[in-house]
């Protein structure tokens, strides 16, 4: 670690200067759908969090057909990971863009105020790093994204973006301020993607992002998506790579779409506590089934699974989650409550002496 603090601070020793007196904590990121270790209540005081994201330009591999896309992502993943901190904390963030990147990159937190976000500050060409500080102010889940002048969209639905969540320091509470916690976070990040194609109907291929950049802008402006994602690809969530909880567990999930609108349905479940809008100074609904994440932000919600099985957690936009891939799993075991749902004669031939029954019905439509 000694030899990489001091290559940085060779970099940026500006952003190093002590001015505030507070603890550090260096965090390392996971990728999505999982989330780095946190305290969801705590009794500590302010801190500085320290978190590094490396843009990664790659190809990657969107659906089971095959399709190639050109990515640019926060740390290789689509969406980038989750950064949490609490309300009243500062997050230490260092952006870092490789020489072998073609592309300049930056970020704009929603969370943070000012100076576009951190976007004004943290332009980085390939081959520079920076270190920005911001103070989260505002509990909540929110995206970040990048924002590089000129080409912002582009880079936002080629999967730069992700979430950030500040926790308040006591934790989650309910309409009443009862407390709230979950055994399990997943953080979904939804992408839609603009993948051209040949004359042919095929999907074309390209060597870089810059290569693809024109035929990609051509698909973006018509608003069509080619594919609707989560998790950077159709199936990432789906089958064995099916999320997991037990009966019992409550399970928060934080859904984002940093472009555009989608609509989280658990089928068979419901959203027990949501914050819709993703802010936790405002009361969370109860007892939803469906909840809209607006393009540009991110929702939180917790659900108690009651009943084993396997759920998909889907866009409902169904089209969006059957045909173009929005789809999740999430396998729950446990013991199956007959009290909430009972099959009371399985599937089975109607009886000869029924058969009659449909006559009147008949009569009604014939009339
Ligand atoms: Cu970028």
């Amino acid at each position: 670690m000694g030899a990489a603090v001091a290559a940085m601070m060779a970099a940026a020793p500006a952003a190093f200067a002590d001015d505030l007196k507070l603890p550090r904590e260096r965090v390392d990121l996971v990728a999505p759908p999982f989330v780095h270790p946190h305290e969801q209540a705590t009794k500590s005081g302010p801190k500085i969090v320290e978190f590094k994201l490396t843009v990664r330009e790659k190809e990657v591999v969107i659906d089971d057909a095959g399709t190639k896309f050109q990515a640019m992502t926060f740390n290789g993943s689509m969406p980038g990971p989750m950064m949490v901190l609490h309300e009243g904390d500062y997050m230490e963030l260092t952006l870092v863009n490789p020489a072998t990147n073609t592309m300049p990159h930056n970020i704009d937190l929603h969370a943070a105020t000012g100076g576009l976000g951190g976007g004004a500050l943290t332009h980085v060409n390939p081959g520079e790093q920076t270190v920005l500080r911001w103070k989260a102010t505002r509990p909540g889940v929110f995206v970040y994204h990048c924002a590089p002048e000129g080409m912002i969209p582009w880079h936002v639905v080629s999967g730069m973006h992700g979430t950030v969540m500040v926790l308040p320091r006591d934790g989650l509470k309910d309409r009443d301020g009862k407390p709230l916690h979950y055994d399990r976070i997943y953080y979904i990040g939804e992408n839609d993607l603009y993948v051209p194609k040949d004359e042919n109907g095929k999907y074309k291929t390209y060597e870089s992002p810059g290569e693809s950049y024109a035929d990609t802008m051509e698909v973006m402006r018509k608003l069509i998506p080619t594919h609707e994602v989560f998790e950077g690809r159709v199936g990432a969530l789906t089958g064995k790579n099916a999320l997991t909880a037990k009966v019992g567990e409550t399970v928060m999930i934080v859904h984002s779409q940093a472009n555009r609108d989608t609509r989280p349905h658990l089928i068979g479940g419901h959203g027990d506590y949501v914050w819709e809008t993703g802010k936790f100074n405002n009361p969370p609904e109860r007892d939803l089934e469906t909840w809209f994440i607006r393009g540009g932000s991110a929702g939180a919600a917790l659900y108690t699974f009651r009943e084993p099985g396997i759920y998909a957690y889907v866009n409902h936009n169904l089209i969006e989650a059957v045909e173009l891939g929005a789809t999740a799993h999430i396998k729950v075991e446990g013991k199956w409550n007959d009290d909430l749902m009972k099959s009371i004669v399985p599937a089975a031939p109607i009886p000869p002496d029924k058969i009659g029954a449909a006559k009147p019905v008949d009569a009604v439509i014939a009339r």
